[in-house]
């Protein structure tokens, strides 16, 4: 096998058998549905059920999947809702939708492996939207990839292959709806995947995709009508643009008519957009909507606009804000097939940003929210970082517009506002590597992402322990050990890189390891303006005035150094080393402190893994070994140059004398 199964690799014993499933629809995901049993309990059991098409429930004995209408409404929850009940010794799984009887399929098959006997479940996605982005090229090369090349393309072909297919299993079995096959920047022939030259190719992936309930995506460049031609200009308002779009709709939607639609970014770190023609954010989406909406196509939109030429100089530009003042006038001006995607934070994925003031912010317009689960700011999958702990947070966090109906999963689920095309997005942590994500233990990521979407309520440690077990079977070591380590690893990843929130201290070429000053006369936004005196960004109304992008509450919060968390603090406020934090240790102390901490339990981790040898998969052991030897060198590297940066700015000493360089 040239790849790990992952979470789907069943083992002999997970369950007992069963000798028929019958299934009453031949939509291909309830058929995906039934040999997706079939298979699983054939494999854990030893006996493969047989498959039997009944039109109606009878009272003949087996599992039986049973679609309701399934009229074609692919957004609606009711769709993607399921049942599963035990009824006169046969189990259902029923759903309205195709969609939903795949996804209860999955839910028992997993109930099986966990042991659970409640099998009795009903479920309804949180979000209607369950989405992964891929940052793939067609070269082969991926993004802000760190798990080997894209298995959708090499050498500016498509691929479509076993491993195609296996992908969309793992993802559907995790409750994943739509996925972007290409990098938001378009460039080289990715410009041509809507042309005819690939359309063969991207229908055959979209196929194995709908076998699994999946729509495909494609990011479409902005400038499209000059760069494939043969206009000259992308004006939204050229009536010759418009039509170029309407007639590439048309044209694209023939070949492939199960395309979800675009995903656009536009004006942002060069790419193209409205802007360039002193144009609205909302003229350039709505015209793109405008083409793809008799198609029942949707344009993703994404909110990270910002100017990337700053000068570092200015104290006043504050890149954090750009988001929010981008989009906040535009409320009610989106077409109603226009969803904006917005990022997590109002920066860049830092291992600690505070939550995007865009989110909640505007009441007719459908949003949905980017994380990434690419580690790009948070270790690379060389560091271990379980992130569904910090996106739990984010979700859960209120936002203090409404009364009730007020968090973050609230509005980005379309709850709080009853908008149908809402959800969750994340860039995606996948690639060509035999166990799909470069660290083993990041699988955890792209699992949790996609059932942390599908069910807000779950906990971080409940879909971690879920997916160990599922991954790695259930040996009691492995389980306390493996979960210990990544309920633990975003804070630890917290502790020894840039402290308190103020991000930004990475190297500049790849995003890895410690550079303090690295991006702080750089002209992409991003300072911490570190002095003699102290460090951090003053977001107050004094400072930038980033604060009062939130609402009154949270402005307050935020505003305030004595209530902003500490966690944030450096993001909100420029404050001396002797600040004293609520913890009671001066800020400078408490960067020392957690730096050496940090590296103390990457040790840690190191010490519990060892435990595992000869208990877990030889292979296992000794790739996640690797990555945690160079975490621990990474964490040397961060604490040493962080703490020395600071020592030699402040001057302050060590309480406890530890080595300072
Ligand atoms: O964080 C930045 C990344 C870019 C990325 C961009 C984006 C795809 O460094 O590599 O480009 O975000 O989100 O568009």
């Amino acid at each position: 096998m040239e790849y790990s199964k992952l979470w789907l690799d069943y083992k002999r014993g997970e369950c007992s058998g069963f000798d028929r499933i019958y299934y009453n629809s031949d939509d291909r995901c309830v058929v995906s549905a039934a040999r997706e049993l079939q298979s699983a309990i054939g494999e854990m059991s030893g006996i493969y059920p047989e498959l039997a098409e009944r039109r109606e429930l009878t009272d003949e004995n087996g599992i039986w999947l049973l679609c309701g209408k399934n009229d074609g409404k692919y957004y609606d929850l009711n769709m993607q809702s399921y049942k599963i009940e035990e009824k006169d010794g046969s189990i259902i799984v029923a759903s309205y939708g195709a969609a939903g009887v795949l996804y209860g399929a999955f839910a028992l098959i997993r109930k099986m492996r966990l042991g659970e006997t409640e099998l009795t479940e009903e479920k309804t996605p949180s979000n209607p939207l369950r989405m992964l982005n891929h940052w793939d090229n067609p070269d082969g090369s991926i993004e802000r990839g760190y798990s080997g090349n894209s298995f959708f393309f090499k050498d500016g072909e498509i691929i479509i292959n076993e491993r195609t297919r296996d992908y969309a299993r793992l993802i559907a079995s995790v409750g994943i709806n739509a996925v972007v096959i290409n990098n938001v920047n378009v460039k080289d022939e990715a410009l041509y995947f809507i042309t005819d030259r690939y359309f063969g190719k991207i229908r055959g992936i979209a196929d194995i995709f709908a076998d699994y309930g999946i729509r495909l995506f494609l990011s479409a460049n902005y400038a499209s009508p000059i760069d494939i031609g043969p206009l000259d200009t992308a004006d939204p308002c050229d009536e010759r643009v418009r039509e170029w779009w309407r007639n590439k709709a048309a044209e694209i939607y023939r070949a492939l008519p199960d395309l979800g639609g675009f995903l656009i970014k536009a004006d942002s770190e060069g790419r193209p957009g409205p802007f360039t023609y002193g144009r609205s954010q909302d003229a350039g989406a709505n015209m793109l909507a405008d083409a793809l909406e008799e198609f029942g196509g949707i344009v993703i939109w994404r909110c990270f606009v910002y100017n990337c030429r700053q000068d570092w100089r200015d104290r006043k530009t504050d890149r954090a804000q750009a988001c929010y003042d981008n989009f906040i006038n535009s409320d009610a001006h989106f077409a109603p097939n226009v969803i904006l995607q917005i990022k997590n934070g109002p920066v860049d994925f830092q291992v600690r940003e505070p939550v995007n003031p865009l989110i909640g912010a505007m009441s007719f317009t459908n949003q949905m929210m980017e994380f990434q689960i690419a580690q790009e700011y948070t270790g690379q999958q060389r560091d271990l970082c379980y992130l569904i702990p910090y996106f739990k947070e984010i979700l859960d966090f209120k936002m203090c517009r409404h009364p009730d109906c007020d968090t973050v999963a609230d509005y980005v689920s379309g709850k709080a506002f009853g908008n149908r095309l809402c959800g969750v997005c994340a860039v995606t942590n996948t690639g060509n590597d035999y166990n799909w994500t470069g660290h083993d233990l990041a699988a955890a990521n792209l699992y949790g992402f996609g059932r942390l979407a599908f069910d807000n309520d779950l906990s971080a440690e409940k879909i971690a322990g879920e997916w160990i077990e599922q991954t790695y079977g259930g040996n009691t070591l492995v389980m306390e050990i493996v979960s210990d380590m990544l309920m633990r690893s975003h804070a630890v990843y917290e502790k020894y890189t840039a402290p308190l929130g103020v991000g930004w201290m990475i190297e500049p070429a790849d995003h890895y390891g410690p550079n303090p000053d690295g991006f702080e006369y750089s002209r992409w936004g991003t300072y911490h303006y570190a002095d003699r005196e102290g460090v951090g960004v003053d977001r107050t109304i004094a400072g930038t005035g980033y604060a009062n992008q939130y609402a009154k509450p949270l402005a307050q919060m935020y505003g305030n150094v004595d209530s902003c968390p500490d966690n944030l603090l450096l993001f909100f406020h420029h404050l001396p080393y002797s600040h004293v934090l609520k913890n009671g240790k001066t800020m400078i102390q408490h960067i020392y402190d957690t730096h050496f901490e940090g590296v103390k339990d990457v040790r840690e981790f190191i010490r519990l893994w060892r435990k595992l040898e000869s208990v877990i998969d030889d292979g296992v052991y000794r790739r996640v070994k690797e990555r945690l030897l160079m975490q621990l060198d990474n964490s040397v590297e961060w604490c040493d140059i962080i703490n020395s940066y600071f020592y030699r700015k402040s001057g302050a000493k060590d309480e406890k004398g530890r080595r300072i360089y």
